[in-house]
C-alpha cells in the first residue's frame, strides 16, 4: 500500500459487471491513483478475478450468490475487514474516474459522509413514504427522530466515509435485509417507499437514525470543484461494455484510453476487450446508440425466453 494513501476504494458486481470493475480500476491506475482496492465478486470467472488482481493492490472478496441485488452488499463491502485504511470510498462498478481524483477520496471531517444529495422528483418523497421510513428505522434500530433531517435524497454511486462509522454501515445492512424482499432487483416498483433499494434505505437512515454521519455540503466528486477530475457514472442501461447508450458516449474516449492502457500494460489482449471499448467498432455502436435501450431489452428478453 502506498504510504500517503488513507483511503481504500471498494466496489462490487456480479459477473456481468466484471468488465465495469476492471475499467474502474484501470481508470484509477492510469491516472496515478495508487489506492488499495477491494472488489466484491459474485460468481466471476477465475480469469476475470486474476485480471483485476493483476492491476496491483487489488483484493477480491468472493460474494455468495444471492438473489438480492449486488447493491445491497455495499455496506458489507465498505465495512469489510479487507479495508485497512481510515477512510473507505465506495465507487459503483459502472463508473470510471476522470483524471486523478485522489483529492475527493477522503473526507475533510470524520463526522461527515461524502455523498451527493439530490432533490427527489415528486411524488417519491411523500409524507406517507417518510412515515414508513421513520417507522421502519424505529423498528429495526430501536430509535428514530420524530422529523426528517433532510428533504433531499442521496445518490449511492459514490460514497466516502470514515471507518469509525462501521456500526452505522452495519445498521444500513440490517435495515436493507429487514425492509427489502430477499430477491429484490435493482429498482423496485416506482413510488414505493424503497423503490431505489440501497439508496432509499440509506436515505431513510440519514433522515431518521439518531446516530449518523452528517451529509457533506461540499460534494466535489461530480466535477463541481474541477471539471477535469470527477467520478463518471454510467447510470443507464445498457452499460458501455455491453453497448453504448447515448448518455454514456460522452465518456468513450476515456474508455478507449483505459482499454489501450490495459493492452499496453499486458493486462489484457486486444481480443479480450469488449467490442464497445475498441475504437474500430465506434461507427457501429454510434449507429445503434439511439436505440440501445430498446435493443438491449430485446436481447435480454430473447435470452430469458430462449435461454
Ligand atoms: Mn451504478
Amino acid at each position: 500500500m502506498a504510504k500517503d494513501v488513507s483511503t481504500t476504494v471498494v466496489t462490487a458486481g456480479d459477473s456481468a459487471y466484471a468488465w465495469g470493475a476492471i475499467m474502474l480500476v484501470a481508470s484509477m491506475r492510469m491516472s496515478g491513483m495508487r489506492h488499495p482496492v477491494v472488489v466484491g465478486a459474485m460468481e466471476w470467472p477465475d480469469e476475470m478475478k486474476r485480471r483485476i488482481v493483476s492491476l496491483g493492490d487489488v483484493t477480491v472478496v468472493n460474494l455468495p450468490a444471492t438473489r438480492q441485488c449486488v447493491a445491497c452488499q455495499k455496506p458489507i463491502m465498505m465495512a469489510n475487514d479487507a479495508v485497512k485504511t481510515d477512510w473507505v470510498c465506495w465507487a459503483d462498478a459502472d463508473g470510471m474516474f476522470v483524471g486523478d481524483c485522489s483529492e475527493w477520496l477522503s473526507g475533510e471531517d470524520a463526522d461527515e459522509i461524502v455523498i451527493r444529495k439530490y432533490s427527489p422528483v415528486p411524488p417519491d418523497f411523500t409524507p406517507e413514504n417518510l412515515e414508513i421510513w421513520r417507522r421502519d428505522v424505529e423498528r429495526v434500530c430501536g430509535r428514530a427522530l420524530a422529523k426528517s433531517r433532510y428533504d433531499t435524497r442521496v445518490n449511492t454511486a459514490f460514497i466516502v466515509v470514515n471507518r469509525k462509522w462501521r456500526p452505522f454501515l452495519a445498521r444500513w445492512k440490517r435495515q436493507l435485509d429487514s425492509v427489502l424482499p430477499s430477491d429484490v432487483g435493482i429498482i423496485m416498483q416506482h413510488g414505493t417507499a424503497y423503490f431505489q433499494t440501497d439508496e432509499s434505505v440509506l436515505a431513510s437512515l440519514l433522515c431518521f437514525d439518531p446516530e449518523v454521519p452528517m451529509v457533506t455540503e461540499k460534494y466535489k466528486a461530480n466535477g463541481s470543484a474541477d471539471p477535469s477530475r470527477y467520478f463518471a457514472h454510467f447510470a443507464y442501461n445498457p452499460k458501455p461494455w455491453q453497448m453504448w447508450n447515448k448518455y454514456a458516449t460522452r465518456w468513450r474516449d476515456l474508455a478507449y484510453s483505459a482499454a489501450d492502457w490495459l493492452v499496453a500494460g499486458g493486462f489484457a489482449r486486444k481480443s479480450d476487450i469488449p467490442r464497445p471499448f475498441r475504437r474500430g467498432w465506434w461507427p457501429f455502436y454510434r449507429c445503434i446508440a439511439p436505440a440501445a435501450p430498446w435493443i438491449w431489452r430485446l436481447i435480454k428478453l430473447n435470452r430469458r425466453v430462449f435461454g
